[in-house]
């Protein structure tokens, strides 16, 4: 298959198109990736990805991606903002009585309202190459994302690991698709800007970056909040403070992030999650919870999980009579939940 058509006018229509669907930006890039295949290697020997073990099995495609779709021959990307206007994240942070979601979950799952959009959009390159296969994806397939992103122009990848760039900072999805189709490259790369800043690095309460570009997840809230299962290891539990379901302090105190876009209507905060009362959560039952969370990114983490790291939360809320008197009451329905309560009743 041959590309015939002019890679400027082609680059045009798929910004164009692009736009229309609510990307930021898109571009498209090759297929090398060894330098970032090496830093994945060394990630998982030394163990960062804790219990993530498809990060692991899914090594031999992520470095084979002819496996992840047939032929493939180029990468499209696309960034999306989510980054709800006006949600005072510092002030739900610093509030003992409130629980803080990760501002990428406050609204609808990205993953499959992106995968529909990627799909359209190679819908809309039929004029110029029909027809291809492809394969999308959002934070579904064994791709790495953020490098490709990186290549593609959308931005480089700081030293908290997040793709970001000078035009709106990290608060944004990537998500993208694989085509047989020898489609332009774009763009050049993003030259990157962290310099000598360190701050993601000196404000992640629980110093899981353990050096730039490196991130071990075993020491990451995000990964304790949402991916992992188990009691949640006791050097962390304090230093989580409310945060119930994800994390963003190396995002709220990048610089770059100043310049952040409003999110997409699509992401917008949902039930007023983006500063509820923890003791509202807590009193939630399975109903409650699986009512409110329809079509969002919590309802992936599941109720036990939820209320598991509630628990944490409340722990660290101690001394308040209310929240003491809930634990008081609390019946644990997992062994977490058991460990979580006896830890949180030992503050009090
Ligand atoms: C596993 C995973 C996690 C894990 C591990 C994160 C990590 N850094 O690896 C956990 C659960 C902790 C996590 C957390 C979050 N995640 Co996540 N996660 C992923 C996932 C599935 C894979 C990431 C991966 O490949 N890790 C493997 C390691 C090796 O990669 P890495 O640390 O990024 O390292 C790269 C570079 O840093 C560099 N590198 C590594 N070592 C070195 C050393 C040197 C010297 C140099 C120069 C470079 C370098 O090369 C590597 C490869 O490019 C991607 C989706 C995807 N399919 O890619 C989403 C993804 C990265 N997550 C995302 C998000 C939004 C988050 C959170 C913000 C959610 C939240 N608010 O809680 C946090 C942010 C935490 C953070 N600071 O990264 C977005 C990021 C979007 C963006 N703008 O970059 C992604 C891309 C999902 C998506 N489709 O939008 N995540
Ligand atoms: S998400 Fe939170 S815990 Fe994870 S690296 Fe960023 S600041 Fe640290
Ligand atoms: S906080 Fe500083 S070092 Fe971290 S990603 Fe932003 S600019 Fe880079």
């Amino acid at each position: 298959m041959q590309f015939t058509h002019d890679p400027d006018d082609f680059r045009l229509q798929l910004n164009a198109a692009a736009s229309r669907l609510g990307f930021r930006r898109v571009g498209v890039a090759s297929l090398d990736q060894s330098d970032a295949l090496a830093h994945l290697d060394r990630w998982l020997a030394d163990e960062f990805h804790g219990q993530m073990t498809w990060m692991e099995r899914g090594r031999a495609l992520r470095a084979e991606l002819s496996q992840v779709h047939p032929n493939a021959q180029r990468i499209v990307l696309g960034v999306t903002d989510y980054l709800p206007a006006d949600t005072d994240p510092w002030g739900v942070i610093g509030n003992p009585e409130k629980a803080y979601l990760s501002r990428y979950a406050l609204g609808r799952d990205y993953h499959k309202t992106l995968r529909k959009r990627m799909k359209h959009l190679a819908g809309e390159l039929a004029p110029f190459i029909d027809p291809h296969g492809y394969r999308v994806f959002a934070d579904s397939a064994p791709v790495l994302e953020k490098h490709f992103a990186e290549q593609a122009g959308l931005g480089w990848i700081g030293k908290h690991t997040l793709v970001l760039s000078r035009e709106a900072g990290s608060w944004s999805f990537i998500s993208g698709f694989l085509t047989d189709a020898p489609l332009p490259v774009t763009g050049v790369t993003e030259q990157p800007r962290c310099g000598s800043c360190t701050a993601c690095i000196d404000i992640c309460p629980t110093a899981a970056i353990v050096a730039p570009y490196q991130l071990d997840a075993r020491r990451c809230i995000s990964y304790h909040t949402i991916e992992m299962t188990g009691p949640i290891p006791t050097e962390f539990r304090a230093a989580m403070g409310n945060r119930v379901f994800g994390c963003d302090d190396c995002q709220l105190i990048c610089p770059w992030n100043r310049y952040a876009r409003p999110g997409d209507a699509e992401f917008a905060p949902r039930h007023g999650l983006e500063a509820p009362d923890l003791l509202w959560l807590w009193g939630w039952s399975r109903d409650d919870f699986d009512a409110r969370t329809a079509g969002m990114a919590i309802r992936r983490a599941g109720y036990d999980k939820f209320r598991e790291n509630l628990l944490i939360a409340m722990g660290n809320a101690l001394p308040n009579a209310a929240i003491g008197d809930a634990l008081a009451a609390c019946e644990p329905a997992t062994p977490a939940q058991h460990e979580h309560l006896a830890w949180a009743l030992s503050r009090g």
